[in-house]
This record gives C-alpha cells, structure tokens and sequence, in this order.
C-alpha cells in the first residue's frame, strides 16, 4: 500500500529537519499542522498572543540569522501577525509566517473568520491554493534576502496530498573585483547566509580597515577600536571626510544618511551587491578592498548626567560586556545605544526601523530560545520603558513556563517618553502572579546587588527601577 503524503506532514517533515523550536498560537483552521507539530521533534513554543509568537520569531532569526517560524490562524490569528511581520519587514528579519484560512469553497465568502490575509505580505507571500512542495523551498530562497516571508494555507489544502513540484534555482558563486574607496559602511546585510560563528569572525576580516556601521551592525567591528556607530546617534565627521564610502550591506535609511547630508553621501557611495553572501565569498570580496584612509577615531561624548541615564549606565556596568541587550523604543533605547560599546555583533537587538513598541518583551524570549538551541552563551536581558513593557506583558507567561533565564528591566519613569503621564500597575506583583521574581528598585547603588545576584542564579528576573524623567540629547539631524 502507497502511503500518502499529507501537505502537513509534508510541512512538518521540511520544518523538523532546519528548525528546532517556533513560536505558535492555535486555531481551527491551521490546527491539524499545530497538532502534527506537536507530534514532530519540534519544540513548539505557545505565545500568549500571535502578536507575541510573532516578535518571538523575530528574535529568535536575529541571533541564529537564519529563518524562523510562526503559526496563526485565518482572520483574528493572521491579524494579529501584523506588527510583527511589519516590524521583520523593516528591520530586515526572516521570518517565516505560516497562517491558516477556511477550506477553498468558502474563500471570499462571508464564512466565520474568513479574510484576504494578503496584507501580511510586506515583502512576499502566497495564498497556497495547492499543496505544492515548491511554496516552502521557494520561500527558504527567499527569506535569505533577510525579509519576513507568508504563507496562506486553506484548511483543505493542508489535508491534501503532496504534489511533489521541481524548484530549482541556479546559483553561482560570486567573483568581486578590485574595490577602490577610503571607508566602509556596514550594515546588516553582510550577516548575509553567515552562521552566528561566522558572524563572528568578520571582525578578524574587517579590523584593520576604518569601518563605520548602522545600527543593527554594531559590534561588527570592535567600537571601541574603529569609527563604529555613525549616522544620527553616531558619529557623521568620518562620512563627510571621505572621498568614497563603499557600501557592505546597509540600506542607507535616515538614520545612517541623515537628511542634511544624505544628497552629498549619496553621490559618493558605492553599493556593493551582497544579498544573500556566504562566508567564502565575504572573504573573498575583503581580500579585494583597497582602502586608504585615515581617521583620528573621535571618543564618545555621552555623558549620562541625569537619574535616567545614569542608571541606564549603571545597568550595562554591572552586565557582562557580552550581554545580549533587547531593546524597546522610548527613551531607554536612545540611554542604552549611546552608553553601551558594543564590541561582539548582535550585542543590541532591537526594532531600528520600525521603532516598535512592545518588542523588547517577546522579542528577549526569541534571543533566548535562539541562545540554548545554537549554545550561545550569552545573558539575555530586556530593557524597557513602562510603556513598552506592559504592551506584551502577557508573554511573561512563556517566561515562566519554560523558566527562561531573562533579565527585564523597566524603567518607570511614569510616562510615555515626552508624550503624556502614565500610571503604571504594580509590576512585581504582575511578576509574583506569574511566578516570577521581581523588585521595586529606587536608588542607583542597588542595581549592581540585583544584577550581580541575577547573574549568579538560574532564573528570571523583573527589576522595576524607577527613574526620575530626563531629555534625550538631540539627534544629528
Ligand atoms: C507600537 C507603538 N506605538 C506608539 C509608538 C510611539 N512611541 C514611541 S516612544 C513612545 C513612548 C515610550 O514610552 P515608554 O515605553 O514608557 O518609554 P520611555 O520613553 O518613557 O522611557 C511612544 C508612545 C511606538 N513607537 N510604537
Ligand atoms: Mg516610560
């Protein structure tokens, strides 16, 4: 007897074999792939929220840069996938969203939760009306380009027999020629299809040039050795002085390009195509620079003065240098970039582009699960306004479920950055209701005691510090 293939099987087989964990919510119409994952060696992470299993996927790509998963239902499951996949849109994350929809017959009927869920689709996606083997292969290319992916999968077609499609892709490896230029710009697309060891290695590759980076490819370098960090928070001297700026991998936004200078950069860039890099042609293409220019290195001028800052400061003290931070947006994002060096990749995680609030929570979790699965040893830490945190506080119940050894930080300073007061709930009880740790932290001196404690230990922790409010010095603009 022929035993057939069933596309969820199908499914589950092609994930078993390149994911070890996803991040999921359930529903009737995407339930027979959840309960066949359930059954696979999968570790299926349930969120409290799509919203969540979303960010959660985010994070979890950003540290093995490679794709991730989430699964949703059809119509209020998909919906909720929405912030997530756009924030993995804009900050350049591939994450892959499989959600689910009625049975073909009903689809532009008014059947229960049925919607065109084609508005998941930033960057790509399929409404899968066959159960082709070629929807998942080809979105594996695709999420290489470092954007989220979504899959659209009719309840019918998931039961449906495997058609086994040919997808082939031809790809060559590169040859780069000669490049001539006096600095280079790094952004995240040289991660490339680098494994997180790879990644690390660049800075070897990289060091002896002068190398300014985006945000998201701080560390890419050692900052404290190289111009690091330029752009509106960064320094903008080295970009005005040189001649030519090549180009490894940063979309040039207007946080690299600010607007008063973008036109002059602009005009002296050279792009160099790397999507999709690979190691050996990285080192390839570093061997073929040619750069001469020189650049007395300016020191930060930061310094934290007010209650805010400084304990933002204290905070990254007493972490060790390694420590993965997962940032919010609000004010402690503009404290913790300027204050923290970041000497190793990846030591900021955060939403640059989209400036999301509520990813810092669910996104840490993503950090952590990516962590044990590819043995990263590295601390975990969240760092939050009050705003953001209580965005996605639900997620907490994952925390505790799988005892995740996360530090959250709030900083309570009773508003919503410089836009209205606040009050906020008692956020350690919130954590004793979750079975979690938490302290109440008033004064700067007490931070080093809890985190030194945290870091001995094997659990989570909420430290709740309050701050008293301060401006954000002002941006290069
Ligand atoms: C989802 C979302 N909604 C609204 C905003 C606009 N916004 C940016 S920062 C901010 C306030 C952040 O407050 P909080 O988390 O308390 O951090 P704080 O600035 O107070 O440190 C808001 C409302 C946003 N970036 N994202
Ligand atoms: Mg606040």
């Amino acid at each position: 007897m022929v035993v057939e293939l069933r596309f969820y099987e199908y499914i589950t087989n092609f994930l078993e074999e390149r994911v070890r964990t996803l991040f999921s919510y359930p529903g009737e119409q995407i339930y027979k792939l959840f309960e066949e994952i359930n059954n696979s060696k999968i570790k299926n992470i349930v969120a409290a929220d799509e919203r969540g299993a979303g960010f959660m996927a985010d994070g979890y790509a950003r540290i093995s840069n490679y794709f991730s998963v989430c699964l949703a239902t059809a119509g209020p499951g998909g919906c909720n996938l929405t912030t997530p996949l756009a924030t993995a849109y804009k900050d350049s994350s591939s994450v892959l969203a499989i959600t689910g929809r009625p049975t073909r017959k009903y689809i532009g009927e008014n059947y229960f939760q049925e919607l065109n869920l084609d508005f998941l689709n930033f960057h790509k996606g399929f409404f899968v009306n066959e159960p082709k083997t070629s929807y998942l292969e080809k979105s594996l290319s695709l999420l290489e380009y470092k954007k989220p992916v979504h899959l659209n999968i009719p309840s019918d077609v998931l039961e449906e027999e495997v058609c086994e499609v040919q997808y082939t892709e031809e790809r060559e490896e590169r040859e780069f020629k000669e490049v001539e230029g006096d600095l280079l710009l790094v952004g995240q697309g040289i991660y490339g299809t680098l494994t997180y060891k790879e990644i690390l290695k660049i800075n070897k590759l990289l060091s002896k040039f002068p190398v300014a980076t985006t945000f998201p490819a701080r560390g890419v370098v050692k900052e404290e050795e190289n111009i690091g960090l330029v752009g509106r928070r960064g320094d903008i001297e080295s970009l005005k002085k040189a001649k030519k700026i090549i180009n490894l991998g940063a979309s040039l936004s207007y946080n690299t390009y600010v607007e008063s200078l973008r036109e002059e950069l602009l005009k002296k860039t050279i792009n160099l195509d790397i999507q999709r890099i690979n190691y050996s042609e990285l080192k390839n293409l570093i061997k073929n620079l040619n750069i001469d220019f020189s650049y007395d290195i300016k020191k930060r001028t930061f310094k934290a003065k007010g209650d805010y800052s400084r304990k933002v400061e204290a905070l990254i003290n007493n972490l060790p240098e390694d420590s993965i931070l997962v940032l919010d947006a609000g004010k402690h994002t503009v404290f913790t970039s300027l204050l923290k060096t970041c000497n190793i990749p990846k030591s900021i995680i955060a939403s640059h582009s989209f400036g999301c609030m509520g990813f810092s929570l669910p996104g840490s979790i993503g950090v952590k699960f990516a962590t044990e699965d590819f043995k990263i040893d590295r601390e975990v830490v969240s760092i939050s306004g009050d705003g953001g945190f209580i965005m996605n506080i639900q997620e907490l119940k994952v925390v505790s479920q799988h005892n995740l050894k996360i530090l959250f930080v709030v900083f309570e300073n009773n508003k919503l950055a410089n836009f209205c007061r606040i009050e906020n709930p008692d956020f350690i009880k919130i954590a004793e209701a979750f079975g979690i740790e938490g302290y109440r932290v008033e004064s700067l001196e007490e931070i080093e005691d809890y985190v030194k404690d945290y870091l001995k230990g094997n659990k989570p922790l909420i430290l709740s510090i309050k701050v008293e409010d301060e401006d954000l010095p002002k941006p290069n603009t």
